[in-house]
């Protein structure tokens, strides 16, 4: 793909667009960055060769673009992205754009819920396979940065945002987990969710793996999708080929010959909980799809602790252990929480921004599962009203993390677990699902010292 001396327009001024626009000025594009915010960002100081574009719309009439780079968190709907379809001017998110330069194999992990914890565990699992191995895109560093390095794989979390604008990028395998409500503001419906996150696979040539957990029925109708050759992983059926359970052992197959390997026993895996059972088939089948040895695939994911803001271990403070799951944005990462705990009294801290979900099926766990519910944010009555019609009362709503943390330290008892984990959101009271998190464990840790943060409000915190 040629760049030198073309006019592109980068949409969108966060994380993915700088990046964007520094990769495309590196490399003697003429570059403009839109954003639909009027306000100058530090980081536009990093970048300034660009021409900017602030507030307002760019005159598509006086200026005439070679193509132009969307934002994953700017939808396909904006008026400007519309304008830009008007005018035939090619529009592709950053994930394309870096394909078109990557020379190493590309691993495209996505999901609604897990894609974190996955892509860090395929990505240790190839590091220790001895591969120069890249983590990125979704999970926070965009896969531009790999452009240039040496890396033999690059293991990219993909969001539905992410890959509505893709259409070379061809992933050598890629790995779905679930998929469940999530976005639905943005999709419209399960349907368009899932026709956004299935362009990874429709998109894959024959050579090339795709795999599909075979207990999610969205997912399997990918199979006919796809030119790829699916391979399934499960935690309920027994497989012909692919990696599945039986009788508390966990075994692949190529399919070929219909042998099973034994890879490992399933309580070996470090993390808890049966979601995380579902990752670490995905990833075991992603490395046995690379020739990855069995033995580096059972010492990894018997000692991989996970990822931060998932289901992660604060502190024990008076035998109340608190666990913080704030990358849990959406109702479903939350019924998976509650599931991996047994049956520990769960102190619950939920609420946040909706992102057009119902919280009726939550209200009805947590009428099961939750010993007390403590909620915050704008999502708090909406939470609470369903949690009223599950027959469940055990709440209070209160007006931020500080005083939530401090309600549960009252309510808490020896051998009870408080867990932080959302169902929403951050964006209300936060900058995002990490700033909640760090602001969380900060409560926490702060708990533990003695001090009393109780009256600390998140917003003042980050003053
Ligand atoms: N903006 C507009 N108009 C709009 C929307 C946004 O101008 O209609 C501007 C905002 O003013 C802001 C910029 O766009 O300046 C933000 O762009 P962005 O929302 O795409 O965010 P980035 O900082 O570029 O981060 C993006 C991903 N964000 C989203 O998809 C919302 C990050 O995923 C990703 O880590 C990063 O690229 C690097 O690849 C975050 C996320 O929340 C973690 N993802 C969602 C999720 O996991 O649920 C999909």
């Amino acid at each position: 793909m040629q760049v030198n001396g073309k006019k592109v327009l980068v949409l969108g001024g966060g994380k993915s667009g700088i990046s964007a626009v520094k990769f495309l000025l590196e490399r003697g594009a003429a570059v403009d960055l839109y954003d639909g915010n009027a306000e100058r960002k530090p980081q536009y100081d990093e970048i300034p060769e660009a021409g900017f574009i602030l507030g307002k719309s760019p005159d598509l009439g006086s200026v005439s673009y070679d193509f132009a780079v969307v934002s994953p968190g700017i939808p396909l709907t904006n008026a400007v992205v519309e304008s830009l379809q008007e005018s035939n001017i090619p529009i592709m998110g950053e994930l394309e754009l870096a394909s078109r330069f990557l020379t190493c194999d590309i691993i495209g992990i996505t999901g609604t819920n897990g894609k974190t914890t996955t892509t860090t565990l395929v990505g240790e699992i190839l590091k220790n396979a001895g591969f120069r191995t890249f983590v990125g895109g979704n999970i926070g560093t965009p896969l531009l940065k790999a452009v240039g390095q040496d890396y033999e794989y690059c293991v990219v979390e993909m969001s539905s945002f992410q890959l509505e604008t893709i259409s070379l990028l061809d992933a050598k395998v890629s790995l779905y987990l679930n998929l469940t409500p999530d976005h639905l503001d943005r999709h419209g419906s399960m349907e368009g969710y899932l026709a956004a996150k299935g362009n990874l696979a429709v998109k894959q040539s024959k050579q090339h793996f795709t795999v599909l957990n075979y207990d999610d029925p969205y997912l399997v109708t990918l199979e006919d999708q796809t030119r790829s050759h699916c391979v399934f992983f499960s935690s309920e059926e027994y497989l012909y080929e692919g990696t599945c359970v039986h009788n508390g052992e966990i075994y692949f197959s190529a399919g070929t010959d219909g042998e099973r390997e034994f890879i490992m026993k399933r309580d070996e895996i470090h993390l808890p909980g049966p979601h995380n059972l579902e990752n670490a088939l995905g990833a075991i089948t992603v490395a046995k799809l690379l020739g990855v040895d069995t033995k580096v695939i059972r010492n990894t994911l018997k000692t991989f602790e996970g990822v931060e803001h998932r289901l992660e271990d604060v502190a024990t403070i008076k035998g109340v252990r608190y666990i913080n799951d704030s990358k849990a944005t959406n109702p479903d990462s939350v019924y998976k929480a509650l599931a991996s705990y047994g049956t520990t009294p769960i102190i619950l801290i939920a609420g946040g921004r909706n992102k057009g979900n119902s919280f009726d099926t939550l209200g009805k766990l947590i009428a099961e599962k939750v010993k007390y519910l403590i909620l915050i944010g704008e999502a708090a009555e909406d939470i609470a009203k369903s949690a009223e019609k599950a027959d469940f009362h055990e709440y209070q709503i209160v007006e931020n993390l500080a005083a939530a943390v401090a309600l549960a330290a009252e309510h808490g008892e020896k051998g009870d677990i408080v867990l932080l984990s959302p169902a929403n959101a951050s964006f209300d009271q936060f900058h995002s699902y990490e700033h909640r998190g760090e602001v969380f464990k900060d409560i926490v840790l702060n708990l533990k010292r003695g001090k009393n943060y109780a009256r600390i409000t998140s917003e003042e915190k980050t003053t």
